[in-house]
């Protein structure tokens, strides 16, 4: 009897302060594929989790209609997404009870990735770390490290020591866009091989991939400028004060500059174990190879008919090298220009046309187009006047990153090549780590959202309101600069 008796109290005591499960919402950000709700309510911590054979190995299942939480993932992974959907629920929870529920939720995209540029710009490993922590909270797995450039080297040799003495430093920075101005502020810095392996670590306890960028042949002057003897003309080199696309490339006619790729590449392999290595290969004017003996000589002796083909050739030594080594090449959509083995990865940045006609041909992408997911570019229209900071140009609104289709005017064959999308952070007019934060913030909750389920995406004015309720708070809460033209009312844009 006394026992039925603390029952009921105990039961009337939980239903007065219970929240009505009307209450709580369960918004969730990127969408899950299968969301359903039930009336009532479920304690917020997790009361189990456990690994189970039959789900892909980045699914998961959520269910609190027990009461009590219970995670089940493919992998460790899989729970890791989970506890990323819990803590979205938590903040939604009323008098500490969050909503009973039924999660199954797998990405669409096995390739999720954001980039940042450290060249432009140097910011160290605890910024990175933030970054890669900002990445988990939105569910990407890639991570696309962008280590060397015309205005500075940040990758650590052991074999050439110069590239961290001459090539990580710049006399000074061009003004805001004033061509051939100079601030005079010497500006520079590199990761040591052991930081990198602590960020690859880092990075891989949140269970995202580290694949590092070395830029070829073009974007190299910051290395060229240690070691003369690897450009076309012999230099002298500096390392770039101004931003833009520059004529000294690596020569690739002189055996010299192959030997040194690969034993970077040695030293890069060591230091990232990813499947992928990005080579590159953008904005590569072939004017010096022109002019250079070295570079004619390599191609009659090859027998290709354009610098184009030069450039190809040049791909394929890296990509048969790194293939030896058990890596793939990804490469900007420029390595298509003189033919692309198929085995490499196209990463299609000047809009998605490069990557459809890559995929087209049976090869893999990554569509990362500058009108949709190029982070450098200003958030509104009005920009100035909205007071957004300084920026390269172009505009793209949360609107526009949400509205990407991967998937365009590709039929069933070639869209399975498309591996995956992502955002692009370069720096050039960023030099504080929150202009960093303040572009990527919210912009890349749209890029998480096509990537994890862009077949099951909601109304735009849905997804801010999610991105509201479900991310914000944990923006606030890490101290994290962001735009919030899309929350105001009327919104801007
Ligand atoms: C183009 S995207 C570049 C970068 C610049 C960027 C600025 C790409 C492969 N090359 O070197 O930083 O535009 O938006």
């Amino acid at each position: 009897m006394r026992r039925i008796f603390s029952f009921i109290v105990a039961g009337a005591a939980f239903c007065a302060c219970a929240p009505k499960s009307a209450e709580l919402t369960v918004a969730v950000v990127p969408q899950p594929v299968k969301i359903q709700q039930f009336e009532g309510t479920a304690k917020s911590t997790a009361a189990s989790t456990k690994i189970s054979g039959r789900l892909a190995a980045e699914e998961y299942i959520l269910d609190s209609r027990s009461g009590r939480v219970k995670i089940i993932g493919g992998s460790e992974a899989g729970v890791f997404y989970a506890l990323k959907t819990l803590e979205q629920l938590r903040l939604q929870a009323v008098d500490g009870r969050i909503a009973r529920v039924l999660i199954k939720d797998k990405p669409q995209f096995s390739y999720r990735g954001a980039h940042l540029d450290c060249c432009r710009h140097f910011f160290g490993v605890d910024r990175v770390r933030e970054f890669i922590d900002m990445m988990a909270m939105h569910k990407l797995n890639t991570f696309h490290w962008h280590l060397t450039e015309d205005q500075g080297w940040r990758f650590e040799s052991r074999k050439y020591p110069k590239l961290q003495e001459i090539s990580a430093w710049r006399n000074g920075t061009m003004k805001e866009q004033e061509w051939g101005s100079n601030d005079g502020i010497r500006h520079g810095g590199y990761f040591t091989q052991e930081e990198m392996k602590e960020i690859v670590a880092y990075a891989a306890e949140r269970h995202i991939t580290v694949i590092p960028e070395i830029e070829m042949p073009g974007h190299a002057i910051a290395a060229l400028a240690a070691y003369p003897e690897l450009g076309c003309t012999g230099g002298p080199y500096e390392v770039c004060t101004q931003w833009g696309v520059h004529s000294d490339i690596f020569c690739v006619g002189k055996d010299a500059t192959i030997r040194f790729l690969e034993d970077i590449l040695d030293e890069v392999c060591e230091i990232f174990p990813s499947e992928y290595i990005h080579i590159g290969g953008d904005e590569a004017p072939r004017d010096r190879w022109k002019e250079c003996p070295d570079c004619q000589a390599r191609m009659k002796a090859e027998g290709l008919e354009s610098e184009a083909e030069l450039q190809s050739w040049l791909n394929l030594v890296i990509e048969k090298y790194l293939a030896d080594k058990g890596r793939k090449i990804i490469g900007w959509d420029e390595i298509l220009e003189g033919g692309v083995s198929e085995d490499a990865t196209v990463m299609s940045w000047r809009g998605p046309k490069g990557g459809k006609a890559a995929a087209s041909k049976g090869n893999d992408v990554i569509m990362s187009p500058n009108n949709y997911y190029y982070f450098d570019y200003y958030q509104t229209e009005g920009a100035m006047e909205n007071g957004e900071p300084l920026s390269i140009g172009g505009h793209v609104n949360l609107r526009q990153a949400y509205s990407f289709d991967p998937f365009e005017d590709l039929d069933e064959e070639v869209r399975r090549h498309i591996k995956g999308i992502q955002a692009n952070m370069w720096t050039e007019y960023i030099s504080e780590w929150d202009g960093v934060m303040y572009r990527e913030l919210p912009r890349i909750s749209a890029l998480a959202e096509v990537a994890w389920n862009s077949d099951g995406r909601t109304s735009y004015e849905d997804f801010v309101k999610r991105v509201e309720t479900a991310l914000v708070p944990q923006y606030k809460a890490e101290g994290w600069s962001y735009a919030d033209f899309a929350f105001r009312t009327p919104e801007i844009d």
